[in-house]
């Protein structure tokens, strides 16, 4: 498919989504965050696509929303128009898992959409942040509270209150990322890591994101008692009867994704 601003392609049950304006380090403005939306659509539509995977250059994952398309609105406009929230939730409807593959800046919304994305594997040049604070503002999709949720509250409020920036190796330390790879295999390792998820029954890998998604929306009874009723529903499955068998006949399985 064909967007102004992010490139798309398909390898192997992989989509990738890439953030194409290097011009200012994948700043997003509303014609690229349209055209995220646009693209997470239509591979999520496509049966040949597994899993998803966003990312941006070498330099930039996304340098935050574009501080040159916000600076002169007012108050006014920006409550009237909603101001760029459309389709920037659209990472978290996802059904797909989505990986962010970050590498150089993550920073303000680039780093809240990382978050949004299932799991973050990061390059070794990668920093992320929220530096609002330094331009007069404050997080607007979600830094306050993911980052909280993934880091905790001092380091949360650290961030979000010194504008500083985390290297790769601190954000591994503090949760925010599951792994840090060389930036010159970054595109590789997670290639293989999402081919291995791609090669799961879908249904049940689609399973497996809900209950852990469940964990940050409701109380840890609640979301045991969700699991045990989806881990229940897998037992319906043709796949894993198949996953089981192979398991017990020494042998790979073959999945049908139902
Ligand atoms: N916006 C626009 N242009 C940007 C940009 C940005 N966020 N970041 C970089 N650029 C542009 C620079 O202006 C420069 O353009 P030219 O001057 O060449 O025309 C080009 O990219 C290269 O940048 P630098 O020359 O600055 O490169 P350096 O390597 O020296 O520095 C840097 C890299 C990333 C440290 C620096 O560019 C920087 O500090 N950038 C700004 C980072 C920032 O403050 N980000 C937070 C923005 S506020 C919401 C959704 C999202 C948001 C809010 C609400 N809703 C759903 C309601 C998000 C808000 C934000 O992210």
């Amino acid at each position: 498919m064909q967007l102004e601003n992010v490139q798309v392609e398909i390898r192997e049950q992989v989509g990738w989504i890439t953030l194409n304006r290097p011009q200012s380090l994948n700043a997003l403005c509303a014609a690229l965050v349209s055209d995220i939306g646009r693209a997470l659509e239509a591979l999520e539509a496509d049966d040949d696509v597994a899993v998803i995977v966003l990312t941006g250059s070498e330099k930039a994952f996304a340098a935050g929303a574009d501080i040159k398309e916000m600076k002169d609105k007012t108050f006014q406009q920006v409550l009237a128009e909603n101001f760029i929230t459309d389709g920037w939730e659209r990472v978290t409807d996802c059904r797909k898992p989505v990986i962010a593959a970050v590498a150089g800046y993550a920073l303000g919304g680039g780093c809240e959409l990382a978050m949004m994305c299932d799991f973050i594997i990061a390059a070794d040049n990668a920093r992320f942040g929220q530096p609002e604070v330094t331009i007069g503002t404050i997080p607007g999709a979600g830094g306050s509270q993911r980052l909280t949720r993934l880091v905790g509250k001092s380091k949360a409020m650290d961030m979000c209150l010194s504008g500083r920036m985390m290297d790769a190796e601190e954000a591994e330390r503090a949760g925010l990322v599951s792994r840090v790879v060389p930036l010159a295999s970054l595109q590789d390792e997670v290639h293989g890591i999402a081919k291995s998820i791609a090669s799961y029954s879908r249904p049940v890998v689609s399973l497996a994101k809900q209950a852990v998604n469940a964990a940050l929306e409701t109380t840890l009874s609640e979301g045991v008692r969700s699991e045990r009723r989806m881990f229940y529903s897998t037992f319906a499955l043709e796949d894993q009867k198949e996953g089981m068998a192979a398991f017990a006949e020494k042998r790979k399985p073959d999945y049908r994704n139902r």
